[in-house]
This record gives structure tokens, C-alpha cells and sequence, in this order.
């Protein structure tokens, strides 16, 4: 028999993703034309994904800018105008990701067309599930996994591992005193995505900072 709430439900959902799908493309087209690479970082709460923005900013300075989504606060937006870059937080008010709306809005607080800026960074709630399935209009998805929550993540989050062009493994400095296994998180996340571009970093010390933002960087002047 037919199940009309199912229906119903079905048919909600794929109008709530043709709509994001819509701003998205709009989000893109805005940021290629003006020859922006734009990155989705994705993690779980307290990977270091604004850690890794405030090294980021030593590196690109003036070139980088932050967009910031989180529940409440405007705290890692003040984080990042900090370490020397221009930001803007979207306080979701209860979301569990970002949308290609809100990412669209918060645009229209940046200069996109003066040539300084060359990579956009949007920081997702942090979530390793809700933020995978929605398209900010991005170049890139990075997905960031801490070693404190464990080397057995990637198959258990597979929405995520398998849409990430970019892999970052934080927190090495705290491999000592963990049993994480870097080549399995690896391994595991190479089967589910053969091409994924892995850096092992510590935001903290500095290592593996620069060899990110190079590729970055390589990245940003190829698509131009
Ligand atoms: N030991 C160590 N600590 C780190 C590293 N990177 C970040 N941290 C610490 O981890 C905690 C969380 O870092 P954040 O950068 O706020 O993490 P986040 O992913 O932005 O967190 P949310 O925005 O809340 O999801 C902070 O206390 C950081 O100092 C690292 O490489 N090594
Ligand atoms: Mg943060």
C-alpha cells in the first residue's frame, strides 16, 4: 500500500536539495568567476578546523577569507580576524550544517572582485554527518579527523570519507600517547575514495601546516 507521509517526506527532501543544489551553483559560478578557491571543511566538534584557519592565515594573510558556521557564537570568526584574516560567522541557531543560502548571504560581506583574495575557507559546523550532504557551492571538501577520536572513523562516517578531495589528519603531536593508526585511517579512507590527497599535520606545533597551504596554493593558480 501506498505510505503518503512517506511520500510526502520524499518529496520535501528532494525539494529542500534541488533548492541548495540552485544556490549552490550560483555560489560557484560568483567564486570561479572571480578566480576563488573555495574550501568546505568538514570534522567532528573540536578537530581543529580553526586552529587550522589561524595557521592558515599566517601563511595566505589578506589572500584568505573565513566564512564561519556554527550553532552560536560568533567566537571562531573572532579567533580567525584575530590570527590576521577577514572573516563572517553564520550562527545557524540550531542547524547542524551549513546551507548554500546562508553561505550565499554571508558572500555579499566580502569583496570578491579587488584580486587580494585568491582561497575562501568555509568552516561547517562541526558534524560529520548533516554538513556531507549539502553542496555550498565549494571547489573542495576537506575533511579533517583528529587522531584523539580515533582511528576507526572513516568507515563508520562514510557519507563524508567518500565526497572529501582532501584528507587532513590533525593533532600528530598527540600520536605518542595514542593507539591511533594513521596508515588504517588511511587505507580506509583510500577505499572508499581512491584519489583523496592526505596531509598529516599538527595545528599546534606547525608541522605539516605549510605543505597544506602550498598545495592550496597550487590548487588555486591551476584554476585559474
Ligand atoms: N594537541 C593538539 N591540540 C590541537 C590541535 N589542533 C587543535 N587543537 C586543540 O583542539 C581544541 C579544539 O580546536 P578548534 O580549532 O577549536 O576545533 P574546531 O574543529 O574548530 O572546533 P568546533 O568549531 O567547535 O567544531 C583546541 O583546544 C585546540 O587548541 C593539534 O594539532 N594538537
Ligand atoms: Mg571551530
Amino acid at each position: 500500500m501506498k505510505d503518503p507521509r512517506r511520500d510526502n517526506k520524499v518529496d520535501i527532501a528532494t525539494r529542500v536539495m534541488s533548492r541548495n543544489d540552485s544556490f549552490a551553483a550560483r555560489n560557484h559560478e560568483l567564486l570561479r568567476s572571480n578566480d576563488i578557491l573555495t574550501l568546505n571543511i568538514i570534522s567532528s566538534p573540536g578537530a581543529g578546523k580553526t586552529s587550522l584557519l589561524e595557521a592558515m592565515a599566517g601563511f595566505f594573510g589578506p589572500g584568505l577569507a573565513v566564512i564561519e558556521g556554527d550553532v552560536r557564537t560568533r567566537r571562531d570568526a573572532e579567533r580567525v580576524e584575530k590570527a590576521g584574516c577577514k572573516a563572517y560567522q553564520i550562527e545557524t541557531g540550531g542547524s547542524c550544517h551549513l546551507d548554500a543560502e546562508a553561505v550565499g548571504k554571508a558572500l555579499e560581506h566580502f569583496d570578491l572582485t579587488d584580486g587580494e583574495l585568491s582561497i575562501l575557507a568555509i568552516e561547517n559546523v562541526g558534524n560529520l554527518i548533516c554538513p556531507s550532504g549539502y553542496d555550498l557551492g565549494e571547489d573542495m571538501k576537506v575533511g579533517l579527523l583528529s587522531t584523539p577520536e580515533g582511528d576507526d572513523k572513516v568507515l563508520k562516517y562514510p557519507s563524508l570519507f567518500s565526497r572529501i578531495a582532501v584528507l587532513v589528519i590533525n593533532k600528530t603531536d598527540l600520536l605518542p600517547m595514542l593507539d591511533f593508526d594513521v596508515d588504517r585511517a588511511v587505507r580506509e579512507c583510500r577505499s572508499l575514495n581512491p584519489n583523496v590527497v592526505v596531509f598529516l599535520m599538527s595545528a599546534r606545533t606547525g608541522e605539516g601546516v605549510e605543505e597544506f597551504c602550498r598545495f592550496l596554493k597550487g590548487q588555486a593558480e591551476l584554476e585559474e
